[in-house]
């Protein structure tokens, strides 16, 4: 195996980190209790501000996507005026988390043309390999740190124990590893894991450092949805890359914006597709921008999940806007189109096309979509109201992230109506760790519940104005848990609150 020096930033953008780390500082210097503040950062990262660039990084630079044989070929043949050369969509292999070893590590792969680019990679993989699981399983993920700074693994949508749960408080230190272990409780849905070190998440995410975590069970199985090669999951997330090619962290104060959209680490991607029906598992895995989607034929997607699994029902809807970290479960009927048809994934908000889909294959589906998903019983009767301002770029109600404080206690087993609330500063993903809720209402702003709000979810999004109700309960760990703004540059910035279920 070749390895290769892994550049992943060039003294311009050293620079624009500098200024990054300086805006950190100044938003903070609002916080209401700055004393706990500066000791915060002076014992977990005021220097990482500044020495985090340093990624050394040459023997664990990996050649994983390029070794696993998946060089795209040029289209050169779809080359020509107006058109835009596309590569196969990459689809991240599939393990079980089940005695499975993660590596975080500086890595060269191949976004889309043959060329290397430096990211951070899981096992060499952008994004990282696909864990598969279903429920009751037991997860054994013995992860190594091979970065120049503290990360950690975060199942962002597993209900697990605080000592799995990959927060900060739990970081692994550069050339260490950690063993984590839990048991695999919930229902099927798409999942994914990133890291979640204090005020690094969004430059180790923006990097590269993002998988799926898809979890199955018996009551998805009974229902027959496509699998196998019509069950394809989808990160979508923007980037931005150097005069290299080499994946870039670049924020602003209002987070980071990529000058262009990939797909499961693949720029300009193409799928093939048979006249089958298609189940698509997508995650937002932007660090901060809203995606819309649509699809060119003006076709309606056929929404069935979200974030916590199976809606009820399904439903048609035309366009769909999601913020950082919330996942969609949608199908897409290719049945009916004629082979050399081709319909286009389309972001709406930046003008983007995401993935063309390219009819290839006459086949026979007679698949049949079943009205009923799922029975989802609901959770009512709340005891207690807890409102959270989200507020400027760093703080809930009124406080900035302080590792050594926890700022509420919930009981265990007591459903409780939280109201997410902001003004300004929008979009706010609001994340959860530790239980999923049901949203229940939105006001102000948009002052609407969409489709892909029902049921469970561990992400929702709050846009200028809005307050959202959800309805949640802590009834399977106790511990310390996270709540936070899961627009990556705003959670390194402090909005981010630790909670303890006791
Ligand atoms: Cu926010």
């Amino acid at each position: 195996m070749k390895s290769r020096t892994g550049v992943i930033c060039e003294p311009s953008h050293a620079r624009k980190d500098v200024s990054w780390c300086t805006r950190i500082a100044e938003e903070n210097k609002e916080a209401t209790q700055p004393a706990s503040r500066g000791k915060a950062m002076s014992a977990n990262g005021a220097s990482t501000c500044f020495s985090r660039r340093t990624f050394v990084g040459v023997a664990m630079a990996s050649v994983g996507a390029l070794a696993m044989g998946r060089i795209p070929m040029l289209m050169a043949a779809q080359k020509g005026k107006g058109s835009v050369t596309r590569y196969p969509l990459h689809i991240p292999p599939i393990y079980s988390p089940s005695n499975f070893a993660l590596t975080a590590a500086p890595g060269v792969v191949d976004l889309g043309g043959g060329t290397g680019s430096s990211v951070l990679a899981y096992n060499g993989l952008f994004p990282g390999p696909t864990l598969h699981a279903n429920t009751g399983d037991s997860a054994s993920i013995n992860f190594s740190n091979g970065l120049s700074e503290q990360t950690s693994v975060h199942w962002h949508g597993m209900i697990v124990p605080t000592s799995a749960d990959g927060g900060p408080l739990n970081a692994v230190t550069p050339g260490s590893s950690y063993s984590y272990q839990f048991l695999i409780k919930q229902r099927a849905c798409l999942n994914w894991y990133h890291p979640h070190p204090h005020m690094l998440t969004g430059e180790q995410v923006c990097l590269g450092l993002a998988g799926a975590f898809i979890i199955n069970d018996a009551e998805e199985s009974a229902l027959g949805l496509p699998s196998g090669i019509h069950e394809v999951p989808l990160i979508i997330r923007d980037a931005s890359l150097d005069s290299k090619g080499n994946l870039i962290y670049n924020p602003t104060t209002t987070g980071f914006d990529g000058k262009s959209p990939l797909v499961n680490g693949t720029r300009n991607p193409k799928l093939d597709v048979e006249t089958a029906l298609y189940r698509f598992r997508v995650l937002n895995g932007a660090n901060a921008r809203l995606f819309r989607l649509s699809l060119s034929t003006g076709t309606p997607f056929t929404l069935i999940g979200n974030d916590g699994g199976l809606l009820e029902t399904s439903a048609q809807v035309g366009q769909i806007e999601f913020g950082p970290g919330e996942r969609l479960d949608l199908l897409v009927d290719f049945r009916g189109l004629a082979v050399g048809a081709k319909v286009m994934l389309r972001d709406l908000n930046a003008g983007w096309d995401l993935l063309e889909f390219d009819v290839t294959r006459q086949v026979t589906d007679a698949y049949i979509i079943p009205t009923t998903l799922s029975t989802i019983t609901k959770l009512t009767n709340p005891v207690v109201t807890r409102t959270f301002k989200f507020e400027g770029m760093s703080k809930i109600n009124g406080r900035v992230y302080d590792m050594s404080r926890i700022d509420f206690q919930v009981p265990f087993g007591q459903t409780e109506r939280w109201q997410f609330t902001t003004g300004h500063n929008a979009p706010h993903p609001v994340h959860v760790h530790g239980a999923s809720f049901q949203v229940q209402s939105r006001s102000g702003g948009r002052g609407v519940m969409f489709p892909w709000e029902r049921a469970w979810k561990d992400t929702v999004l709050l846009q200028d104005g809005e307050t959202v109700e959800v309805l949640i309960r802590f009834d399977e760990y106790k511990g310390l848990y996270l709540l936070h703004c899961h627009k990556l540059e705003h959670e390194d910035m402090g909005m981010m609150s630790n909670f303890e279920v006791v």
